[in-house]
């Protein structure tokens, strides 16, 4: 089997990768951007910005692959309040230029579109089933429903083979210290080195999400590749939501230091989901 995996210098890209070529055994192709780097052995790994749509139509013709995992975005939800256009373009018309490339291709491939829980935008506190309704609180939430809408379309309108999921969040080693657990832990680390005064910022501590290991979530993601359903769309998440409140108190507990707390306003969102739990029976 060819597996195509687009956006892999990011954070789970590189899990992801590792994962097909070991426990799949499976050929591997990857894409990044340009100034971007990566450390993957015996895999092709290619330049693509997928905002240019011929470069995407290129790379999916000379591949050809059997599989495309679609993990290229602006992942962040913060970034997406500050730079809309920038998330706009890379996740809804980057990912219109994946699926028109696919859909010119003479070729049967199954596609995974990796949306958000965010798209859910639920404020009640009960665990989100794939038809609670879909109230994106967020620019990125919003790109994010607008990209599991193009997946059904395209099932409907080209019978192809695009299977979606919300992730919910997840951690892991060398995950970026734009989302909260890199960043709590990047500052108490920085603190026990004295290289910054023992305070920790943070934002809205009385969030709470479900949080997933990334090994765990790309196990979930070669499997609904090969078995989902087209046209479906799957949670990937834990089925617990635990508060930013409990996690930091869990991380300050592992340090030797006394640290104080303090509300950064510039990490505040100008709205922020209260829960966000999955309810993941279909998955299972
Ligand atoms: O933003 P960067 O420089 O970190 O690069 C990201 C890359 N990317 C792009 N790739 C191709 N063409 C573009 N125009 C473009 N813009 C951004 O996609 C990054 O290397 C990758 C996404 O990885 P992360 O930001 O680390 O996200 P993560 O946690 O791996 O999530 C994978 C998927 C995303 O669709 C999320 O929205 C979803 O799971 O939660
Ligand atoms: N980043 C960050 N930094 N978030 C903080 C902080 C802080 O210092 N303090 C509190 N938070 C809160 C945020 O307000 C939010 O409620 C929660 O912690 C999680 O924020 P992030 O880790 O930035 O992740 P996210 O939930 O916004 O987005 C991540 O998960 C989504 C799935 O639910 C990303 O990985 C998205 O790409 C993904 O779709």
């Amino acid at each position: 089997m060819k597996a195509l995996v687009i956006g892999a210098a990011g954070f789970v890209g590189g899990y992801l990768v590792e994962h097909l070529k070991k426990d799949w055994k499976w050929e591997v192709f990857a894409t990044k951007l340009e100034q971007e780097t990566v450390q993957m052995e015996k895999i092709v790994c290619l330049d693509l910005d997928i905002l240019d749509r011929k470069a995407v139509e290129h790379v999916l013709f000379e591949i050809e692959p059997d599989y495309i995992f679609h993990l290229a975005a602006q992942s962040s939800v913060a970034l997406s309040w500050k730079n809309p256009d920038l998330t706009l373009d890379v996740n809804i018309k980057g990912c219109v230029h994946i699926l028109e490339a696919v859909r010119k291709m003479q070729k049967k491939v199954r596609i995974l579109l990796v949306g958000s829980s965010e798209e859910y935008g639920q404020i009640k506190g009960e665990a989100v089933t794939e038809e609670s309704f879909v109230y994106p609180k967020n620019l990125y939430a919003v790109t994010k429903v607008c990209q599991n809408m193009l997946g059904k379309v395209y099932v409907d309108a080209y019978q192809m083979e695009i299977v979606m999921v919300r992730a919910f969040n997840h951690i892991g080693p060398k995950q970026s210290s734009v989302f909260v657990i890199s960043d709590f832990c990047r500052q108490v680390a920085e603190i026990e080195a004295e290289k910054k005064e023992a305070v920790i910022k943070v934002g809205n501590l009385s969030a709470k999400r479900d949080f997933t290991d990334v090994r765990d979530i790309v196990r979930a993601y070669a499997l609904l590749i090969q078995r989902g359903k087209a046209g479906e769309t799957y949670n990937v998440g834990s089925g617990e939501a635990c508060s930013i409140a409990e996690i930091l108190e869990k991380i300050l507990r592992l340090s030797k230091k006394t640290i104080q707390i303090e509300i950064d306003p510039a990490k505040l969102r100008p709205a922020d989901v209260s829960v966000i739990k999955a309810d993941i029976r279909k998955l299972k």
